[in-house]
């Protein structure tokens, strides 16, 4: 006899469960989350603390380049730019998220150090990102790191779309710490015309015409981008990270995304920094890696398994998210 689906969906739930942390190793993860010193010592070549990072590390970015890629996000609602970031800051970056990995945090937890919340922040892609979101633009506290193993078959996200009715006033960046290949999963879009269709579909899981599907199969964009690169897309974009075809290259990333001043927010994007002040405190860092945690179980399930300590960490570091000033809210 076979399993049936729900049998099979249950089990792996079951399986999941049995791999959360005891509640000891809960405890010490905890502590050691709150402990800014072994984070140092953990990653010495990397900073917490310290401003002007983004002045450290001018980015390459022509007027050429930022011009084209602002039509073709204005006409096809994503954008990619090659290699915008400093190769030797992009070498460090992976070196954390491969030393927060090795002492068996969840990868987002690199967004405890300076670097990941700077590396926007130099003029010229401060200057893209004022083109795309506007002047006195403003970045959400979604923020997210990605590890998508060097083995045949494992993949990125599943198919999704951002903030659908983020409009103009919204913008998701991502930025290769490996090089993304078609071979080790990079990311996968259906440009603007094409995602509206099928969100519509999904929404109102309205079955797809053969001949809808064939369409929109031949109007994916792959956008493999080498590490350093800076990719991205409007909150209405479908996108996905592909799967490793069989490459042995693990594919690094980070995401980050951008608002509009003055629009409304949701909760969860809430609290919005300012990426002209000074970078988010330790424990506002901590308060976006677990609220994130807590909901992109959906797309990665094994992190089930730090569940109760991102419930614990979060809860502890609300107060960091109440201290920050916010834009008006809305749902
Ligand atoms: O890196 C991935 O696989 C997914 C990234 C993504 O979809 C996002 O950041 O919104």
């Amino acid at each position: 006899m076979r399993a049936s689906a729900e049998q099979l969906a249950s089990a792996v739930q079951a399986l999941l469960k049995q791999s959360e942390l005891s509640p000891e190793d809960t405890d010490k993860r905890f502590e050691q989350a709150f402990d800014v010193d072994r984070w140092r010592r953990l990653v010495p070549f990397a900073s917490i603390g310290r401003d002007g990072l983004g002045d450290d590390n001018p980015a390459r970015l022509s007027d050429v380049d930022s011009a084209r890629e602002k039509r073709r996000l204005d006409c096809e609602g994503y954008f990619r730019l090659p290699q915008v970031f400093d190769p030797a800051l992009i070498a460090r970056m992976r070196r954390i998220v491969e030393a927060v990995r090795a002492d068996g945090w969840p990868v987002a937890f690199a967004f405890v150090f300076d670097e990941f919340w700077s590396i926007a922040r130099s003029p010229q892609v401060a200057s893209f990102l004022e083109s795309a979101v506007g002047e006195g633009y403003q970045q959400n506290t979604v923020v997210w790191a990605h590890w998508v193993a060097g083995e045949r078959r494992v993949a990125g996200w599943s198919l999704h779309d951002d903030y659908r009715e983020g409009g103009d006033a919204f913008l998701s960046a991502w930025i290769p710490l490996s090089d993304a290949t078609v071979e080790n999963g990079c990311m996968f879009l259906l440009p603007t015309g094409v995602s509206r269709g099928i969100s519509d579909a999904i929404d109102t899981d309205t079955p797809l015409s053969p001949r809808v599907v064939r369409a929109a199969l031949q109007d994916v964009i792959a956008l493999p981008a080498a590490a350093g690169a800076m990719i991205g897309w409007r909150g209405n974009i479908l996108h996905w990270g592909g799967a490793n075809a069989g490459s042995a290259e693990p594919r690094l990333s980070l995401a980050l995304e951008f608002r509009s001043r003055g629009v409304r927010t949701s909760k969860f994007e809430r609290p919005l920094i300012d990426p002209r002040a000074p970078l988010p405190s330790f424990r506002l860092r901590l308060f976006a890696i677990t609220k994130a945690l807590r909901e992109y179980i959906k797309f990665e399930p094994l992190l089930l398994r730090y569940l109760p300590l991102a419930e614990r960490i979060f809860a502890e570091t609300s107060d960091a998210s109440a201290a920050v000033s916010n834009t008006p809210p809305a749902s």
